[in-house]
C-alpha cells in the first residue's frame, strides 16, 4: 500500500469484509459522503482545518500551545453514562448482575431504527485503529465508523489509528466493528451498545470521550475483558509502569484505580528529591492487556497510544510530566478558555485569569461560584509527548510485571498500603475494592462503591465469571505478580489528607518492589502484610512522623466490620456465580480480625 499515491478520504484498503461491512452501514446511516482515514499528516492537517472551520474545534494561542485545540461538548454529554451502557448477550446471565442486559436482536432493531439515515447531510469518517503495538500477538484491530470530527481527530491520538491497523489486519475479518452517531446529542436516545459474541459496538447520541472513543472503554475493556476470558488474556482498567532503580533495576507493576482516581499521576509519577537517580516510566495509564508469557510470568501492553486525562488539580506538583505532555499537539475538552486563547482549569500553576469563558461558555471570574473547567474535563494527548515513556513500548511481547496493585480512593478503613497474603487472597482484596464516587460517570459523587479490580462499568460479561477468571489466570502463571492494595487518600479526624501522596507515592512503591524482590520485611496483620518499622522510609517528608505513619495505617476493627458487610453486599448480588473460594476468604479474614 502506497500511501503517498492515495488521495485523502478515499478506499484504499483491499480487506474485502472491511469494504463490504462499511457499504453496509453507509447505507444504513446514509451520509453524504465516505472519508476513509489514513492517519497521515497531511490528513490529520486537512480534517483539523475543516474542523476549526465547522467550530468543532478551536484553534489555541500556538505560541503558547503549538499543535493544541479546544473542544466544549454538550453541556449534557460530558461524562460516562452508566446507565446507557449495554451488554448485549443472548442471556441475562451472561452479562450478569452487574451490567444492563438486553439481548442482541433486540437492541440492534431499537438502534437501527434510532440512528437508520442518522448521517444524512453529514460524511461518515471510517476509522480504523491499533489496539497495541504492530505485530504483538496481543493486538487487535477496530474500525469505528463516525460523523464526528472531534471522535476522528482523538481516535488519532489515542490510538494508533490509520492504515497500520490495515497492515495489522491483512485479509483477516477478525477486527472489531464499531459504529458512532452523534445524532442530536440527545441524553434520551443515548445508548453504548455491546456486543460481544459479534466483536461489535454501537454508540449513538453522545460525543464524550469514554462513551465514543470506541477503542478505549468499550473495546480494550467491555469487549476485550470478554475476549480475554475465551482467550486466557487479561484486559484490565489498569495503568503500567516501570520503576528503575539507580543501578539501572527495572521493575513493572500494574495498578488498578477506579476513574478519576490518580491512575494517570501515579502512571507519570516523578521521584521526589532523595529518590536521587531513581526514574519512573510510563508504559500505560489507564489500560492493561495481559498475557503470560512462555517464562511462566504475566506480560502487559499498553493497548492504547495517547493519554485522555483529567485536567483539573493537574500542575507542577502534582503531574510535571502530564503538564510537559499537554502543553502540545492537545485536544482540551471543558476546560476554561482565556481571552489569548490559553486554558485555564482549578488547581493549574499561577494565578486564575481575570476572567475567562468557563466549560459552558459563559464568562468567568475567580468570584464565580461555578467552576472554570468542568470536574470530568479531560485532555487527549499523544503518549509519544510523555518524556517519560517507558522505551519498551512498542514491544510486542510487552513487559513483565512483578506486582498488580488494587487502590481506591477512601477516607477511613484501609491503610497506606498492605500486600495480600498470596494470588487468591489478592484476588479478594480485588474483588472487594471500594471507592468514594468521582466525576468520571453520571451521579453519585462521594458515594463509597464496590468497585471490583476497578472494572464495575468496565467488565464485558458476568463479574462473577470474571472473578473466576482471575483465580484461573493463577494456573497460568509459574510466577504470578504479588498482590497490594494502596489508598493515598485516608482522612485524619480534622478532615485532611493524612499521606502527602503524589511523588512521595514512590515510597510506596519502593516497598512493594522491595517485597517482589525479597528485601524488604513485613509484619504480618489480619488485612495482610504491611511494612515492618524500619523498612519503610518517610525521610524528607515535610510535616510527617512515624505517628502519622501509624495513624495511616491502623487497623480500626469497628470499621472492618462494616466493611465486611458491604463485601457480604456485593457478593449477596453475585451469590449465583460467586467462587467459593471468595467466600472461603471471607470467613478467613473475619476469623484473622
Ligand atoms: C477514563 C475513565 O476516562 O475511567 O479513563 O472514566
Ligand atoms: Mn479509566
Amino acid at each position: 500500500m502506497d500511501m503517498m499515491k492515495t488521495e485523502l478520504g478515499r478506499c484504499f484498503t483491499t480487506n474485502k469484509t472491511v469494504r463490504a461491512w462499511v457499504e453496509k452501514k453507509a447505507r444504513l446511516c446514509q451520509p453524504d459522503r465516505i472519508f476513509w482515514c489514513d492517519g497521515s499528516e497531511a490528513e490529520k492537517r486537512l480534517l483539523t482545518e475543516q474542523a476549526v472551520a465547522e467550530g468543532i474545534l478551536i484553534r489555541l494561542n500556538q505560541q503558547k500551545l503549538p499543535g493544541c485545540y479546544y473542544h466544549r461538548s454538550s453541556p449534557n454529554d460530558v461524562a460516562r453514562v452508566e446507565q446507557c451502557t449495554y451488554i448485549c448477550t443472548e442471556t441475562e446471565e451472561q452479562a450478569g448482575p452487574t451490567n444492563n442486559w438486553m439481548p442482541p436482536k433486540a437492541m440492534y432493531a431499537k438502534l437501527r431504527a434510532i440512528y437508520e439515515g442518522g448521517m444524512r447531510g453529514r460524511t461518515m469518517y471510517v476509522v480504523p485503529y491499533l489496539m497495541g503495538p504492530l505485530g504483538s500477538p496481543l493486538a487487535k484491530v477496530g474500525i469505528e465508523l463516525t460523523d464526528s470530527l472531534y471522535v476522528v481527530l482523538s481516535m488519532r491520538i489515542m490510538t494508533r489509528m490509520g492504515a497500520v491497523a490495515y497492515e495489522h489486519l491483512g485479509t483477516s475479518d477478525d477486527f472489531n466493528r464499531g459504529l458512532h452517531c452523534m445524532l442530536d446529542v440527545n441524553p434520551e436516545r443515548r445508548y453504548i451498545a455491546h456486543f460481544p459474541h459479534d466483536n461489535a459496538i454501537i454508540s449513538i447520541g453522545s460525543n464524550y470521550g469514554g462513551n465514543v472513543l470506541l477503542g478505549k472503554k468499550c473495546l480494550a475493556l467491555r469487549i476485550g475483558s470478554y475476549l480475554g476470558r475465551q482467550e486466557d488474556w487479561m484486559a484490565e482498567h489498569m495503568l503500567v509502569l516501570g520503576i528503575e532503580s539507580p543501578e539501572g533495576e527495572k521493575t513493572f507493576v500494574a495498578a488498578a484505580f477506579p476513574s478519576a482516581c490518580g491512575k494517570t499521576n501515579f502512571a507519570m509519577m516523578v521521584p521526589p528529591a532523595r529518590f536521587k537517580g531513581w526514574k519512573v516510566w510510563t508504559v500505560g495509564d489507564d489500560i492493561a492487556w495481559m498475557k503470560p508469557g512462555k517464562d511462566g510470568r504475566l506480560y502487559a501492553i499498553n493497548p492504547e497510544a495517547g493519554y485522555f486525562g483529567v485536567v483539573p488539580g493537574t500542575n507542577a506538583r502534582t503531574n510535571p510530566n502530564a503538564m510537559e505532555i499537554m502543553s502540545r499537539d492537545t485536544i482540551y475538552t471543558n476546560v476554561g478558555l482565556t481571552p489569548d486563547l490559553d486554558v485555564w482549569w482549578e488547581g493549574k500553576d499561577g494565578d486564575p485569569p481575570k476572567e475567562c469563558l468557563d466549560w459552558r461558555g459563559q464568562k468567568w471570574t475567580p468570584e464565580s461560584r461555578e467552576k472554570a473547567a468542568h470536574p470530568n474535563s479531560r485532555f487527549a494527548s499523544p503518549m509519544t509527548n510523555n518524556p517519560m515513556l517507558a522505551p519498551e513500548i512498542n514491544d510486542p511481547n510487552g513487559v513483565p510485571i512483578s506486582a498488580i496493585i488494587f487502590g481506591g480512593r477512601r477516607a477511613d478503613t484501609m491503610p497506606l498500603v498492605f500486600q495480600a497474603f498470596n494470588w487468591v487472597h489478592g484476588v479478594y482484596i480485588g474483588a472487594t475494592m471500594g471507592s468514594e464516587m468521582t466525576a468520571a460517570a453520571v451521579g453519585g459523587a462521594g458515594q463509597v462503591r464496590r468497585d471490583p479490580m476497578a472494572m464495575l462499568p468496565f467488565c464485558g460479561y458476568n463479574m462473577g465469571r470474571y472473578f473466576r477468571h482471575w483465580l484461573n489466570m493463577r494456573k497460568l502463571l509459574r510466577y504470578p505478580p504479588r498482590v497490594f492494595h494502596v489508598n493515598w487518600f485516608r482522612k485524619d479526624g480534622l478532615g485532611h489528607f493524612i499521606w502527602p501522596g503524589f511523588g512521595e507515592n514512590l515510597r510506596v512503591l519502593k516497598w512493594i518492589v522491595d517485597r517482589c524482590r525479597g528485601r524488604a520485611d513485613a509484619d504480618e496483620t489480619p488485612l495482610g502484610w504491611v511494612p515492618g518499622p524500619h523498612c519503610f522510609d518517610i525521610k524528607g517528608i515535610p510535616d510527617f512522623s512515624h505517628a502519622r505513619l501509624e495513624q495511616l495505617q491502623y487497623i480500626n476493627l469497628e470499621d472492618w466490620r462494616r466493611e465486611i458487610l458491604m463485601h457480604d453486599e456485593l457478593f449477596l448480588k453475585l451469590y449465583s456465580h460467586l467462587p467459593k473460594e471468595l467466600i472461603f476468604q471471607r470467613e478467613l479474614l473475619v476469623a484473622r480480625m
